[in-house]
């Protein structure tokens, strides 16, 4: 008898501590970075985010901001998520291309992060995550935000032979496809390649310019926009799976409430395309026709490029994508 009851209390502690986040109503912290400087407009909504479970989570579930590429290095935050480096991360597909081809469509996914939650886009990207990240894909923000090249020099047709452009997979295949050459940095890295000019434009949303004082360093806005920001909230599918129902209940609503937040966006970028001309970077416009063109062309050689590396998965995001 005492030696059952032993053993009997010896497995419960066991069991206790391996499953110590979820087994029990304990609070749980989980540790946070994202790709994008803090207190920038591609980190404030995750930050505001983080403040939400901070605030609803209490003694449930607490998120710890260890914050941004001074914490991390962007294009390492994919794989960080991975491993467990750390449980939960705002980033770009763009800056984990590496480790999943297929992240590289979702600036062709446009359709509201809503629409993708019922039409099974979102699910499909879920799974994408599963197995190529080890993560769980809690959130998309910025649908409704779109790209543009911003140059220093005018050119007079959609013709980038000769210009050096600064890109992250989101450009490269349309700046390459006009004839431009690119230099592939992290965003961190713009404000001095533009200064010393070794660069001649770069690709970057409509906002978010000002932010690094990118302004002091920029003459020219391409037009048209083109493509769709896209900036994730991933989870370690390990963490994830360990948390309780009430953690993922307090993670999964503030993703919601985070999603809903593109509703700010139009207001945003209006003041920001103001901003930008009060600050006297101009824009450089082409003819209706050379615009529609650009776009397709954008487009094709966007999925072209993931269809290439990813032809079954790359083909079904297209489908999904309606694009
Ligand atoms: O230009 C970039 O660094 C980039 O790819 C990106 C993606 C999403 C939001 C902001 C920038």
């Amino acid at each position: 008898m005492k030696t059952a009851a032993l053993l009997a209390a010896t497995l419960a502690l066991a069991a206790s501590t391996a499953m110590a986040p979820s087994a029990v109503a304990q609070e749980v912290t989980l540790k946070a970075v994202s790709s994008f400087t803090e207190k920038t407009q591609f980190s404030r909504n995750f930050e505001r985010f983080i403040e939400k479970v901070n605030a609803d989570g209490k003694g449930v579930v607490q998120i710890n901001y260890i914050g941004g590429p001074r914490a991390m290095p962007p294009f390492e935050v994919g794989n960080a998520v991975r491993t467990k480096v750390v449980d939960i991360a705002n980033v770009t597909g763009a800056f984990y291309t590496n480790l999943m081809p297929e992240a590289d469509s979702f600036k062709l996914i446009s359709k509201p992060t809503s629409e993708q939650r019922k039409d099974g886009t979102f699910a499909f990207i879920n799974e994408l995550h599963n197995q190529k990240l080890n993560s769980f894909y809690l959130a998309r923000q910025f649908h409704n935000v779109p790209f543009h090249i911003y140059m220093n020099k005018k050119i007079d047709k959609l013709d980038f032979t000769g210009l050096k452009i600064r890109v992250t997979p989101v450009y490269k295949d349309i700046v390459e496809a006009l004839g431009g050459t690119t230099v592939t940095t992290a965003p961190g890295e713009v404000y001095t390649a533009l200064e010393r000019g070794v660069v001649d434009g770069y690709g970057w949303p409509v906002t978010g310019i000002f932010d690094l004082g990118w302004e002091k360093v920029t003459k020219f806005r391409m037009e048209p926009a083109f493509y769709s920001v896209e900036v994730n909230v991933l989870v370690n599918l390990d963490t994830w799976k360990g948390l309780s129902d009430a953690q993922r209940k307090v993670l999964s609503d503030a993703a919601l409430w985070l999603e809903a937040l593109d509703s700010e966006n139009g207001a945003l970028i209006k003041s920001e395309r103001d901003r930008q001309a009060a600050t006297g970077i101009q824009p450089i416009e082409f003819s209706a026709a050379d615009a529609k063109a650009f776009l397709a062309k954008a487009n094709d050689v966007g999925w072209a490029s993931v269809i290439k590396r990813s032809p079954e998965n790359g083909a079904k995001l297209r489908t999904l994508s309606g694009n």
